[in-house]
C-alpha cells in the first residue's frame, strides 16, 4: 500500500506537471481524489491492514491527498494565470490609431429658408397653420373660387386621387379651413409642401413648398399687403430690397398681383442672377375675393382681408444662388455640406 501510495503521488506530480489545459487539470483530480479516484480506493482498502499499520498508512494517505490538493490548486491558479494573459494579449488596444471624426449634418437649404421666413412672420405676430396634403376637392378649388371647367383646375397639374380627393397644389385650402372655424382678426401663414403634375427640369418639380400668408379683419387694406411684404423683403434680402408689384389674376383674390423683389444680387441695376431685370419674381398676393370670404361664412360687407403666396424653392435658389432646383432633392451630401 505504500508502494501504491507512492506510485500515486509520483504519477499525478508527474501528470499535473505537464497539464495545459482546466479541464484536463479537472480529470486528474478525478482520476486520483474523486468518488471512485484512485486515491480513495486505497484508503478504501485500509480495513484490511493490521492495527499498527493503519495510522502509518492513513497518515501518509493524508499526506498524499492534502499534498496532491494543494498542487492540483496551485496548478488551476497558474493555467488561470495564463489563460488571462493569453487573453489580455489578444484584446490589445492600439490607443495611437486616430478616430473616425463624427459627421455632423446640417439644416437642408430649404429648412434655413422656410425657418427664416416663419420667424418674419411670426415676429409680425402671425400665427402658424397647418393642414392635409391629401385635400378635398372642395377646399383646394370650389372654396378659392375656382369653378369646375377653369384652366387652374386641369388634370394636367393636378394629382387626383378621385372625383372629389386630390393633392393640394397650393396651401390656400389650409386657409380656407382657418376662416371656417376662426373669426377675424386672422393672421396666419401656412408652410407646406404642395404638388402638381409638371415634368421635372431646372425650375419645376412636382413637389415643391409654399409659405402662404393670410389676414383677415376689420379695415385691412392693399395698404397693409405692401407694408407687410416690404418688411417680408426687407428681412428676408437686405435693408435696401425694394418690392414692385404687378397687376395680375388670381381666382380668390381680387385685386392680385405679382410681387417682384428688387435683385439681391445687384440691387436692381440689372445681372446675370436677375437676367438683366434688376428684379425678381418670388410671390403672388391680392385681396382676398368677397366670394371666398363670404364661402368661409365672413361677412364681405364687415371684413376684409389680403393674402399671399410665396414660392419657397424660388426663394432659395435666390438666396443662395442655386441654378438647378432639381439639386434641393438630389440629398447629394457635397451640395448639402455648403449651407
Ligand atoms: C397666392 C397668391 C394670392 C391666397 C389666397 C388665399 C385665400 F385662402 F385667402 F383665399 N390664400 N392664399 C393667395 C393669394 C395665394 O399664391 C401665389
Amino acid at each position: 500500500m505504500r508502494e501504491q501510495l507512492n506510485s500515486i503521488r509520483e504519477r499525478a506530480e508527474k501528470e499535473l506537471s505537464s497539464v495545459e489545459q482546466i479541464q484536463d487539470l479537472e480529470n486528474i483530480r478525478v482520476k486520483y481524489l474523486g468518488k471512485k479516484g484512485e486515491l480513495t480506493q486505497v484508503l478504501r482498502g485500509m480495513g484490511t491492514l493490521s492495527t499498527e499499520e493503519r495510522p502509518i498508512i492513513g497518515q501518509l494517505a493524508n499526506e498524499v491527498r492534502k499534498l496532491l490538493e494543494s498542487k492540483i490548486e496551485e496548478t488551476g491558479k497558474k493555467l488561470a494565470e495564463m489563460e488571462r494573459s493569453r487573453k489580455i494579449a489578444r484584446e490589445v488596444i492600439d490607443v495611437t490609431i486616430p478616430g473616425r471624426r463624427k459627421f455632423l449634418g446640417s439644416r437642408h437649404p430649404l429648412t434655413i429658408a422656410i425657418d427664416q421666413i416663419r420667424e418674419v412672420f411670426i415676429g409680425m405676430g402671425y400665427e402658424i397653420a397647418e393642414g392635409p396634403e391629401v385635400e378635398l376637392d372642395y377646399y383646394n378649388f370650389e372654396a378659392l373660387n375656382i369653378p369646375k371647367g377653369h384652366p387652374a383646375r386641369d388634370t394636367q397639374d393636378t394629382f387626383y386621387i378621385n372625383e372629389n380627393i386630390l393633392l393640394r397644389t397650393q396651401t390656400s385650402p389650409v386657409q380656407i379651413r382657418v376662416m371656417e372655424n376662426k373669426k377675424p382678426p386672422i393672421k396666419v401663414i401656412c408652410p407646406g409642401r404642395v404638388y402638381r403634375s409638371d415634368a421635372v427640369d431646372a425650375t419645376h418639380s412636382p413637389i415643391f413648398h409654399q409659405i402662404e400668408g393670410l389676414v383677415v379683419d376689420k379695415g385691412v387694406t392693399m395698404g397693409d399687403l405692401i407694408g407687410t411684404l416690404q418688411v417680408f423683403a426687407k428681412s428676408l434680402f437686405g435693408e435696401n430690397s425694394r418690392i414692385r408689384l404687378r397687376p395680375h389674376h388670381f381666382p380668390f383674390t381680387e385685386p392680385s398681383a405679382e410681387v417682384d423683389v428688387s435683385c439681391w444680387t445687384c440691387g436692381g441695376k440689372g445681372c446675370r442672377v436677375c437676367k438683366n431685370e434688376g428684379w425678381i419674381e418670388i410671390l403672388g398676393a391680392g385681396m382676398v375675393h368677397p366670394k371666398v370670404l363670404e364661402i368661409c361664412g365672413i361677412d364681405p360687407e364687415v371684413y376684409s382681408g389680403f393674402a399671399f403666396g410665396i414660392g419657397a424653392e424660388r426663394t432659395v435658389m435666390g438666396k443662395f444662388n442655386i441654378d438647378d432646383m432639381r439639386l434641393l432633392y438630389e440629398n447629394d451630401i457635397r451640395f448639402l455640406k455648403q449651407f
